[in-house]
């Protein structure tokens, strides 16, 4: 964990309640903790220092106590005059909300045209906002990562180069990817992605459900991803729930590219999940957002909207849409036992319950091409033959026609 100092700026028209929190949840996310935590109002920001000069010396003070924080980071755009003045009064890493996002998105990139994506947007936005001297610092904290093989003396003639050619490859990706939509595997499990906005509750629902339903080997799991989870539901199956980094309010529009890359995996789930805040007053228009992006990323799974929070809402929200509703508290975990309910109904719709017969002598090649497609099944031996029951995606059926008993 990154020891940061969070500085807020409020200006008239800020809700500043939302902001903060939506700000502790970016930092928390980028593996950052909050040691000092300033606030400001603000007619408008000052060009060099931001927040006002007499504001700057007591942060400044502050940091001089407190030596172990490394990072101070603005809520509101710097720019590179601010942030060449800001670094050599405070004497720590000067980072703003947009930085903040970047560093999020780079830690989620996993696809090589994710991390390109990502890369893309740093540059860009390091390039405008950057003095040469601060230009690039690639690392392992907050502020300093970044998804690709980005060198740690680049300059920004080195980043306009690197830029366009990161651009190319881009386009070179989206030719191929019009060719080629991602094949399922035989053994790829039933995923679910908890999407929608920061705030709403898909972590706690995340772990709501995987701590509640866990599987013997999540370790593996966790310490390769703690946003993926294994979990077996009560109907038997074997199923991967995927946490997301979540939309976020106001995103900058030149991280809109940058930000898909992070719902890769959420556009190849079997099963979305639009985890909403209905104590949050834009609740409807966060749903829209959310469902217009995914469909313009291909999302095709169905989606079932998630109502979080119930405890603390009385509202009582129209059920007239023609997706599946439901109404939960992830923190007190009402209703969480209906919504497994129902993703078990969808993921049961995919599978079928199947009992295979072979020969006793050709069980060996029948398991061996099981295994390809489950291992969990219970087998009955008889003199001459036997029997296997097992579970399986239904289109893969067919694949066993030769040893299919019952269906
Ligand atoms: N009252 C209430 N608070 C919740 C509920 N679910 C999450 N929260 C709180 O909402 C905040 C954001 O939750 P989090 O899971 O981090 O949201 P995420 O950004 O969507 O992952 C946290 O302070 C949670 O404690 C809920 O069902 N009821
Ligand atoms: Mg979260």
């Amino acid at each position: 964990m990154d020891k940061i100092a969070l500085i807020y700026v409020q200006f008239p028209d800020s809700s500043p309640e939302i902001e903060l929190k939506e700000l502790e949840e970016l930092i928390r996310t980028a593996q950052g903790e909050i040691a000092l935590s300033f606030s400001q109002k603000r007619n408008s920001i000052d060009p060099v220092s931001v927040i006002g000069f007499g504001k700057l010396e007591e942060i400044k003070a502050a940091l001089e106590i407190n030596e172990d924080i490394g990072v101070a980071i603005f809520s509101c755009n710097l720019s590179s005059t601010q942030r060449t003045y800001l670094k050599k009064t405070l004497n720590v890493d000067i980072l703003d909300k947009i930085d903040l996002i970047l560093n999020i998105f780079a830690l989620r990139a996993s696809s090589a045209e994710g991390k390109k994506q990502v890369e893309l947007a740093q540059l860009t936005y390091n390039l405008a906002t950057r003095p040469e001297g601060d230009f690039s610092r690639q690392g392992a904290g907050i502020g300093t990562r970044g998804p690709g093989e980005t060198k740690l003396e680049m300059n920004k003639r080195l980043a306009r180069k690197r830029i366009h050619f990161l651009k190319q490859e881009l386009e070179k990706i989206e030719k191929q990817r019009q060719l080629t939509r991602k094949k399922r595997t035989a053994n790829d499990m039933f995923t679910i992605a908890l999407v929608g906005y920061t705030n709403a509750g898909k972590s706690t629902l995340f772990n709501r459900i995987t701590s509640e339903n866990v599987y013997a080997d999540n370790l593996l799991f966790a310490t390769l991803d703690a946003t993926v989870r294994k979990c077996v539901l009560d109907c038997g199956i074997e199923v991967l729930f995927i946490d997301t980094v979540g939309f976020i309010r106001d995103l900058p529009h030149t991280l809109v590219n940058a930000f898909k890359s992070t719902l890769e995996e959420a556009t190849n789930a079997d099963l979305l999940l639009n985890v909403c805040d209905i104590s949050d007053e834009h609740v409807e228009e966060h749903i829209a957002v959310t469902e217009q992006l995914l469909a313009e990323l291909n999302a095709s799974a169905p989606l079932i909207r998630v109502y979080n929070k119930c405890d603390v809402s009385d509202i009582s929200v129209s059920n007239s849409c023609a997706n599946k509703v439901l109404f939960v508290s992830a923190k007190t975990g009402q209703n969480v036992d209906v919504l497994l309910d129902t993703i078990s109904q969808f993921v049961l719709q995919k599978y079928a319950k199947i009992t295979l017969k072979a020969p006793l002598f050709e069980s060996g090649i029948l398991l061996g091409k099981l295994h390809n497609y489950t291992n969990k099944y219970d087998i009955e031996y008889f003199d001459d033959y036997v029997l296997v029951h097992t579970t399986v995606r239904k289109e893969y059926v067919t694949q066993f026609t030769k040893y299919l008993y019952f269906c």
